[in-house]
């Protein structure tokens, strides 16, 4: 009576523990298809998909292991005073419980060795750049004109950039589908930049550049903010991320040069590629 009394809890916990599994693992595969917990860079993703695959291993480990402790502990509890049989060795079980994390270990090595490199590439040659200045207690956002993409006139000289105050946080726009790298000094204290979305966060450390690349894959308003605290006002150093297409960067760009006054700004977007058929 007693027994089956245990038996039935016993079930009972392991339907719980079975669906609570059930239900973090979903949350994983969930997490792992949606673009805001997977950011929103090629970069991201694969940093992701790292993650998401470290948890999944993880998971299975934890259920095996628990669910070894918990068997062992059941089955084999003491029902007696007599002395069970003893013995020890099992050549079989040794074996692969020194192969199987062998294998798990070498897999996750070679994963993060091979997102590691992806997420830290060189820039390449004609990437966009923005330099990107932390100071207390806002950012300033750098382009180069001729630096500025494909599309932009590699003739086009000058700088224009965008500083945030504290009373108007400054937007960083850039296009999507292009790598962008950002390039990130301070004269001042430590700052960190970090963009949620990017899944990515460096510190921006006076006497040192600090770069690293991105590609948007999605457009829209990100937020971004100062992840080191750099000082009373720290909590100000917000500002907004704008992924647009690369026709309304070209028109972003073209506004700044002219209202910095810089000259050979006139925005080249690809203009409507000619259509024999068009009517002109
Ligand atoms: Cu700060």
């Amino acid at each position: 009576m007693r027994l089956s009394g245990m038996r039935r809890s016993l079930g009972r916990t392991v339907a719980l523990v079975a669906v609570a599994l059930l239900g973090l693992l979903s949350i994983g595969v969930a997490s792992a298809q949606s673009g805001q917990f997977g950011g929103i860079t090629k970069e991201a993703h694969d940093m992701h998909r790292l993650y998401v695959f470290v948890l999944v291993i993880a998971i299975i480990v934890f259920v095996i292991v628990e669910g070894l402790i918990l068997f062992a502990v059941i089955r084999f509890r003491k029902k007696s005073d007599e002395m069970p049989p003893q013995f020890h060795g099992s050549t079989l079980v040794e074996m692969l419980w020194t192969s199987i994390p062998v294998v798990i270990v070498i897999s996750l090595f070679t994963y993060s060795f091979i997102v590691l490199r992806q997420v830290d590439h060189p820039p390449a040659p004609n990437n966009l750049t923005v330099n990107v200045e932390g100071f207390q207690f806002q950012w300033a956002f750098t382009y180069t004109m001729n630096e500025l993409g494909v599309h932009n006139n590699p003739n086009a000289k000058g700088t224009f950039t965008v500083t945030g105050t504290a009373a108007k946080e400054p937007t960083l726009v850039i296009p999507v589908g292009e790598p962008v790298e950002f390039k990130l000094t301070s004269h001042d204290v430590i700052h960190a930049f970090y963009i949620r979305e990017f899944l990515y966060k460096l510190d921006v450390v006076p006497g040192r550049d600090n770069h690293f690349t991105v590609t948007p894959t999605q457009t829209g308003t990100f937020i971004g903010q100062c992840a080191e605290l750099c000082g009373l006002n720290h909590a100000l150093m917000r500002f907004h991320v704008q992924v647009v297409t690369r026709a309304d960067f070209d028109k972003w760009v073209a506004a700044q040069a002219a209202t910095a006054g810089l000259t050979g700004a006139s925005s080249t977007a690809p203009a409507a590629t000619a259509s024999p058929a068009a009517p002109q």
